[in-house]
């Protein structure tokens, strides 16, 4: 029996400098068909949102800089997905780099404002445009649907919701700039860095994280650059010491397929690596997305894992 789950590309790759993202759900795609990895997802593929040629990258600075970003073409997105989400979850969004949140994030909070997000990730995405050292798009767009300085108010307009830092959860984080750690701790975000994932242990911090969002409606915003460079390596901003790949999946078995309505898969890009790399990155991915949606493994393996951690 398949687990229909519904799969869109929007292959933006402008909200930072590596090219080579917007091939990635093609790459992915093509991975699928020759993959001898078993899955018994039902991949529904929907007409993807791409960014338009003639787009021309340029690094934000300053909100000035941004107006030339052009953030409709997310706007464009963002209603795309409006469109399709009633009446197709679970929803895979991918990527693209992680800009795209901007859109899936302000889709998902339009339907379920009281809904939060967890957000597994290397960086926490969370500089404003003036604070970023790197000028790149695809590491600011947590402040944006925060509305830190109501630049959410006057960048992406078309939101009514934006999400309060109570319904915002990091995983994975190690590698923050001194004013995104600074903004983190003002807004009082809950975050389990790999050093809490190395002290607390991830069974304790899941059943946390379980318990904080009870039974409200989740999106899943998940950036390849929070696994470890060993097991996913095709990835533009690689940080060593990431979660491995026992605990991405961990993490997905433990995560309510029921509750998460939506998902971002981002940051995959295949022109970073040998064939060999391509292979491990996808594979991980394959293997995330089936722990995530496909139910009926999830007894066999709590089972499983009940057994090995007595
Ligand atoms: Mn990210």
């Amino acid at each position: 029996m398949g687990n229909r789950i519904n799969f869109l590309d929007i292959p933006y790759e402008r909200g930072q400098t590596h090219p080579g993202l917007k091939y990635s759900s093609e790459y992915f795609k093509r991975y699928l068909d020759q993959s001898s990895l078993y899955t018994s997802l039902d991949f529904k593929f929907k007409k993807g949102h791409h960014e338009p040629d003639h787009w021309s990258y340029k690094k934000v600075y300053s909100e000035l800089d941004l107006n030339n970003f052009k953030l409709e073409f997310y706007q464009s997105a963002f209603e795309q997905l409006n469109t399709i989400y009633a009446e197709c979850k679970p929803m895979v969004n991918w990527g693209g780099d992680h800009s795209i949140a901007i859109a899936t994030v302000t889709a998902f909070l339009n339907y379920f404002p009281e809904g939060y997000v967890i957000w597994i990730d290397a960086h926490a995405d969370i500089n404003i445009p003036a604070s970023s050292l790197t000028g790149n798009l695809h590491g600011t767009p947590a402040s944006f649907l925060l509305n830190i300085d109501n630049i959410g108010q006057r960048q992406i307009p078309w939101t009514k919701h934006f999400l309060s830092p109570q319904r915002l959860i990091y995983i994975g984080l190690r590698d923050l700039d001194p004013f995104e750690e600074d903004l983190i701790y003002c807004l009082g975000v809950k975050v389990y860095s790999m050093k809490s994932v190395s002290e607390l242990g991830l069974s304790y911090i899941m059943d946390e994280v379980k318990a904080y969002v009870n039974e409200a409606p989740v999106h899943v915003t998940f950036d390849i650059d929070s696994i470890d460079p060993m097991y996913a390596p095709c990835t533009g901003v690689p940080v060593p010491g990431g979660l491995d790949r026992n605990e991405i999946l961990y993490i997905a078995r433990q995560l309510s397929t029921a509750q998460v309505k939506s998902l971002d898969i981002v940051e995959i890009n295949p022109l970073l690596g040998s064939k060999e790399d391509l292979e491990k990155t996808f594979s991980l991915a394959l293997e995330f997305l089936t722990e995530l949606y496909v139910t009926e493994k999830r007894s066999f393996h709590e089972r499983s894992y009940t057994a090995n951690s007595v």
